[in-house]
Parts: C-alpha cells; structure tokens; sequence
C-alpha cells in the first residue's frame, strides 16, 4: 500500500512543480505535438531517450520497452539508475526531480548529449503527468551512486504526476537483477484518444535508436501478441548504409566510415556508393532525424564535391580539359549516414528539422574530407570506380545538355521564329539565347518541368536503375533532390544479415 508523501516544507518549489504538471494536463500538445497515436508514442520516446543519452554517456547497453496486457507500457535500461540521493538544493531525490519537475528530465548536471533538444525534449515529468499511474524503480550502480546503495532498489509511485510515495528503499528481491532504471506508466485515457500502443511505430523507432546508438542492445516485448524483436547494431550507422544497400552492388563493400570529436561536437559518417542512380542521405542531429538538412548536410556535400574532385585531378582520371564534377555528379548512387552529436543543438524551421548550428558545417566538412581523402589514397580500385562513375554521370549531363541544345536550336529554326520567351530575350539582349541555355544546362527546371520524349545523350533511361523497379514514379530527380530530407526507410522485423544482431520473433504463448 502507498504511504502518503511527506514533504517536509511546502516550498515554493511545489507550488511550481504542481503548476506545471497542471500546464502539462491543460496543453498536453505543447509539450507531446499531440494527443493521437503519435502523441502516445512521443510518451515512450521520451523515456527511451533518457535511457539513450544513458547509453550515449557510456554507462548503458541494454534498453528495453514493454507493453503489457493491462495497458501499462514499462522502459527499462541498465544504466547507472537516477541518483536516489537527497540534493541539497531541492529537498528531494533526483529521481523525484527528474520525474516531477517540467525540463529536468535525463541529466541537468550538463555535459553529455542529449538526444532531447528536439521539439519536445521535456523528459519523464511530461510523461508522468500525461499517465493514469506510474512508477519509478531505481537499482543504482554502486559504482556511481555509493556502495551503501548497494543490494536495494528504490521505488517511488505516482498519479497524474504527483508523487504518491516517498522514495523508498527496500532489499533487492532478485539477486540476478542488475542495476539500471526502471520506468512503468499507464497513459491517461482522459488525455489520450488512443491509449493503445502500435508495436511497429515502436519496432522502428528502436531500429533507428540502434542503428545511431552502437553497440546498445534494444528489445521490443509486446505481452499483448507475445511479439518481440531485437536490435544490435555492432557498426551503428556504418551498418545502416550496408542495410539500405543490402540489395544493390556496392563499388566501395566495405563503408567508408570516420567517427572524430571536434570541439565537444561529435561527428560520425558512413558512405557507400551503389551502382545506382539515387541519392540517399540520412542525417541526424542528436538522435533526431534533421529531414530538412541544415549546417551538417552543408559540410557533407562540400567536403564530397571537393575531394573526388582532388583526387581525380590528381589521378587523371580527370583530364585537363574536363570541368569539375559538379555535386549532382558525386550523388548519383550516393548512400551516406551523417549523425552529430552537440551538447547544445539548434534546432531550425517550422518543424525544427533542420540543423542550425554554423560551426557544425566547416566541422563536417573537415572531419569527412579527411576521412575520404585517406580512404581513396588507401583504396586506390575502389576509388578509380567511384570517380569514373561520377565522371560517367557528369558525362551524361553534359551530352544531355548538348542534345536539349541542338533541339531548341532546330526546333526554333524550323518553326521560323525564336518561341515567344527566347524571342523576347534575344530581342532585348543578345545574351539572351545563352540565358536559356544556362537554364537548360542547370537541368533540373526542364527535369522537373515533367516528362519529355528521351533526347539522344540523356542518361540511360531509367529502368536500368534497380531502384526503379520498386520504386517506381516518374519524378525521380526530385525525389532523389529530397532523398536528404526523407525518412529511414522501414526495415522488416527479420533477422538481418550483415554485422548486426538483430531478430524478431514470435513467442509462442503457452
Ligand atoms: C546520472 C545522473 C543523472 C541521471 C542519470 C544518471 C540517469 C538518468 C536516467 C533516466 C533514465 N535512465 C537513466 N539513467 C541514468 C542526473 C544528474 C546528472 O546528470 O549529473
């Protein structure tokens, strides 16, 4: 039974704490987006991202979300467990704060990233306000917390926020059971329009969370289907180029992968090159998926444009007369993975999904340069097949260009007038023929103007890109244009096969 919290003063600091949880309830939207199935599942994001930054510090391997039979949703991981001690300032225990107090979720000592810092960073308080019922069991690390602490775990409960409990101790039960953070909530039916969680919106969600966090076990146990599956990704991102990758010929098999601190800002990538067409590009900003780019995405594409370009220069593959490869040319068959990790990320645009951070870009450009300048000089033949196939791509541009050319020309010539526009040009200026010209050699205005019959020195048609074979649609440059601002792609619950350990399976209930 659930002794009565006895709070010794009633500071000024309640009064806060019971005015926000109050926020929380009367505007869950402003902290969780919304209250459908997507605002649901923002509540177990918020506990996984603690455990996540957990993981991320270097303290936790192993986090796991279940949802039970009864409606409960219960996030565990085997971190160094909240701190249960007393802190001087608030009167009451970390693990009361980070669960009560609005903005105090995962560390508020700083240092460390954070994976929250995204629209609604807001922590377990959000959580625990926005839930029926919840509760908290902390097993510390005796190495963090102190070896008094040693062989108890810590419970506090609560409703709708409020503390229920104290903290309190009691002898560990199950001597098998380690240390870490246990966090189990009920969601309020009287907030939420659904308080029934998908276990794919979550499957894929953890897939994501293992793929940027290596090393980090991630289980998923439905106890509603008894459904279950296990995410293990030993190369992290490096792993995630060769899944997206896992049905295409890759000219470089082995990832070029670089992962350097620069100024407390840690910056990771993966690239591999596929003898497809597309671009796809994933970045990622503390664990948040920046689909509009930003400072990261920048730094990339300067640091690619301008090493392949070095390097075929000075191989010769690119002859002196050849102009550069341009950035359409150094993307086509593109996979690449940027994730940084920022004590301190700024978040832009409407939906904050771009990376606002400036100094994020010269940092990325630095580090990958780097990194892929080394990687050509020590991977000469792989090299070699990169740059000749972005000097095939910028070959097909550039006859594509010549062949629009000579159609304009003839087609105005036989019309007997310059059509309208060019006619208007030429009239005024007599650059104005080169003005369109110009536009056509940008090629992507008359690409996206729609379709038009095939010129002779266009590219191969498409249907020689595996890729259009299951994804099929006509406006394919624009797609691969927004390719940088797509999400993930969702991966099947099956075992996969490269240098991950990751299953799923259905347990059979007896
Ligand atoms: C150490 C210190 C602090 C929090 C944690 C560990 C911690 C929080 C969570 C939340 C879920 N799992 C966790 N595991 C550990 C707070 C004080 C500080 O950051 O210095």
């Amino acid at each position: 039974m659930a002794t009565q919290a006895t709070s010794s003063t009633y500071t000024a600091e309640n009064i806060q704490v019971l005015e926000g949880l109050e926020a929380v309830r009367k505007r869950p939207g402003m902290y969780i987006g919304t209250t459908d199935k997507a605002g649901l599942h923002h509540l177990v994001k918020e506990l996984v991202d603690n455990a996540v930054d957990e993981a991320m510090a270097g303290y936790c391997d192993r986090i796991e979300v279940i949802f039970h039979a009864n409606g409960w949703c219960t996030v565990k991981d085997n971190g160094r467990g909240i701190p249960v001690d007393i802190q001087k300032q608030t009167g009451k225990s970390a693990v009361e704060t980070v669960m009560t107090v609005l903005h105090a979720g995962g560390k508020f000592g700083g240092g460390g990233y954070k994976v929250s810092g995204g629209l609604h960073g807001v922590g377990a308080s959000v959580v625990n306000a926005l839930s029926e019922a919840m509760w908290v069991e902390v097993v510390p690390d005796p190495a963090a917390q102190g070896a008094d602490k040693a062989g108890r775990v810590y419970r506090q409960e609560y409703e709708r926020g409020r503390p229920l409990t104290e903290l309190t101790p009691r002898p560990l039960d199950d001597p098998a059971r380690g240390h870490g953070t246990t966090v189990s909530f009920k969601p309020d039916p009287a907030i939420f329009e659904s308080v029934d969680f998908e276990f794919r919106i979550e499957a894929e969600r953890l897939r994501m969370y293992a793929f940027l966090t290596k090393k980090t076990w991630f289980r998923l146990l439905d106890e509603r289907t008894d459904q279950e599956v296990n995410y293990y990704f030993e190369g992290g991102i490096k792993s995630f180029v060769r899944y997206v990758n896992r049905d295409r010929e890759a000219l470089n098999p082995d990832p070029i992968y670089v992962e350097r601190e620069v100024d407390g800002n840690l910056i990771e990538c993966a690239i591999q090159y596929n003898d497809g067409f597309n671009e796809t590009v994933y970045t990622f900003a503390n664990s948040i998926n920046t689909i509009d780019g930003g400072s990261h995405l920048t730094g990339f594409r300067q640091a690619l444009t301008r090493v392949l370009n070095d390097y075929a220069r000075k191989q010769k593959i690119l002859k002196e007369n050849d102009p550069n490869l341009t950035g359409d040319d150094v993307r086509e068959g593109l996979v690449a993975v940027i994730s940084v990790k920022l004590p301190e990320p700024q978040f832009e645009g409407q939906t904050k999904t771009r990376l606002g951070n400036q100094e994020v870009a010269g940092q990325v450009q630095a580090v990958v340069g780097e990194a892929l300048a080394l990687y050509l000089e020590e991977h000469p033949s792989e090299g070699r097949r990169i740059v000749e196939k972005c000097l095939i791509a910028s070959r097909a541009r550039e006859a594509a260009r010549k062949a629009r050319d000579l159609v304009q020309r003839k087609s105005a010539l036989e019309s007997g007038a310059l059509p309208g526009k060019l006619a208007d040009c030429s009239a005024r200026d007599p650059r104005g023929i080169r003005t369109l010209h110009r536009r056509g050699r940008l090629g992507r205005r008359l690409r996206q103007a729609g379709p038009r019959p095939p010129l002779p020195g266009d590219p191969p048609p498409r249907r020689q890109d595996p890729e259009r074979r299951k994804e099929p649609g006509p406006i394919r440059c624009s797609a691969t244009r927004r390719s940088a601002a797509s999400s993930p792609p969702s991966a099947p619950a099956s075992r996969e096969t490269f240098d991950s350990r990751s299953s799923a399976t259905t347990r059979s209930s007896s």
